[in-house]
């Protein structure tokens, strides 16, 4: 990012320039990977064993769709939602990238709907994901999505990290996320709050009040939806790196994905998002395609959210011309 295009940036209710710069989570491209031969590889067979479980757990649960009532489906499809906007518009354009601000019920809301989503806790996943975006596509990324489709979908949580990964996200500017106590709270109880929001109330819900099966219940929208949730967040660090158009810049990976956008509620403007991760909308586009920046939009009009960050037109199209691919634009 250019200082021009950083300095053009403003809040979207007509604030101050972006404080982007204060977060780590630009491109750095001072950093070099280390000569000589990679680390081996270590596989930790404890989440190989549990990760198969789960997608074989999935792979049941498809079979007992057909059996379950619509309320239970409708019931799943509403926990995909709520799971996934806590890591859309929570741990995501909230925690890891400052985009806009949050009120406390709104953050605690986020929080636990990041609980249900269980995707590690919001502080663990938002230092990965500033440390994927500043080092992207290298040895301190997480899910270097160069090391394949693999690896960056799903095999990057089945062996050690990377020594750079820990040592370069070690260095990050986390103050921000330290002193927010809804962060804190979340990290210190994680665990009972998974079992309450991504395995109870899922189950609870449906048994409780229309006499769905504990056995539907548990497989369907706890199981079955947790999994779509995490295949569906897994595709923008692998599918949405691999391909797509480039129409921001051609110079780095991630790329426009129509359909990792759709599963992914609006997140797979990923070429866009990398050019300028402090957008709100991480789109052009505001909320057409995107559930997540129509959420964010509804809790500003609430009054829960506010000083919402996005690009200026000028600096985009400036961008469009000097660094895109000429496709015009997001897929
Ligand atoms: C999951 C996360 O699925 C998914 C994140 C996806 C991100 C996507 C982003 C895309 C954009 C957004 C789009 C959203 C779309 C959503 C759509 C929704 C529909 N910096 O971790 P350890 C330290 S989780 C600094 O054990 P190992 C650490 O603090 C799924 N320090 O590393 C510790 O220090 P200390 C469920 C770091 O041993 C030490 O290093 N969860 C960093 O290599 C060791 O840490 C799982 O499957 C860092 N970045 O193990 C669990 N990282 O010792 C997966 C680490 O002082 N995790 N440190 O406490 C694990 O089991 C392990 O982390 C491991 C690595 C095996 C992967
Ligand atoms: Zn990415
Ligand atoms: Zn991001």
């Amino acid at each position: 990012m250019t200082e021009t295009e950083e300095g053009n940036a403003r809040h979207r209710n007509g604030g101050a320039a972006t404080d982007a710069c204060t977060r780590d989570d630009v491109f750095d491209n001072t950093y070099k990977e280390k000569d000589g031969p990679k680390p081996p590889r270590t596989i930790v067979w404890k989440n190989v064993i549990l990760m198969s479980l789960l997608h074989f757990g999935a792979l049941y649960a498809l079979c007992l769709v057909p059996s379950a009532t619509s309320m239970t489906l409708a019931w799943s499809v509403l926990c995909f939602l709520v799971s996934a906007l806590g890591i859309t518009a929570g741990a995501h354009r909230l925690w890891s990238h400052r985009s806009y601000k949050a009120s406390l019920p709104l953050r605690i809301i986020l929080a636990a709907a990041n609980s249900m989503a269980f995707q590690n806790d919001i502080y663990e996943w938002a230092r990965d994901h500033r440390v994927h975006h500043k080092f992207s596509e290298t040895d301190a990324d997480p899910h270097n999505a160069l090391r394949g489709f693999f690896f960056s979908h799903i095999g990057w949580l089945l062996v050690r990290k990377h020594p750079d990964v820990i040592e370069k996200g070690r260095k990050l500017e986390l103050t921000d996320l330290k002193a927010d106590k809804v962060v804190m709270f979340q990290r210190k109880y994680y665990k009972p709050s998974v079992l309450l929001m991504c395995f109870f109330v899922p189950m609870f819900v449906p048994w409780y009040f229309w006499g769905e099966t504990l056995w539907i219940a548990y497989f369907i929208p706890a199981l079955l939806r947790y999994t779509l949730v995490l295949n569906s967040t897994w595709l923008v660090n692998s599918a949405a790196h691999m391909w797509g158009n480039r129409p921001y810049d051609t110079g780095i990976n991630p790329r426009e994905n129509k359909w990792v956008t759709f599963s992914a509620i609006g997140e797979g403007f990923h070429n866009y998002h990398h050019t300028f991760p402090y957008d709100y909308a991480t789109s052009e586009y505001g909320c057409k395609l995107n559930l997540t920046t129509c959420f964010i939009d509804s809790m500003c009009y609430l009054g829960l959210a506010n000083e919402c960050k996005r690009v200026a037109h000028e600096t985009i199209d400036a961008r469009v011309k000097r660094t895109g691919d000429g496709s015009i634009r997001s897929g």
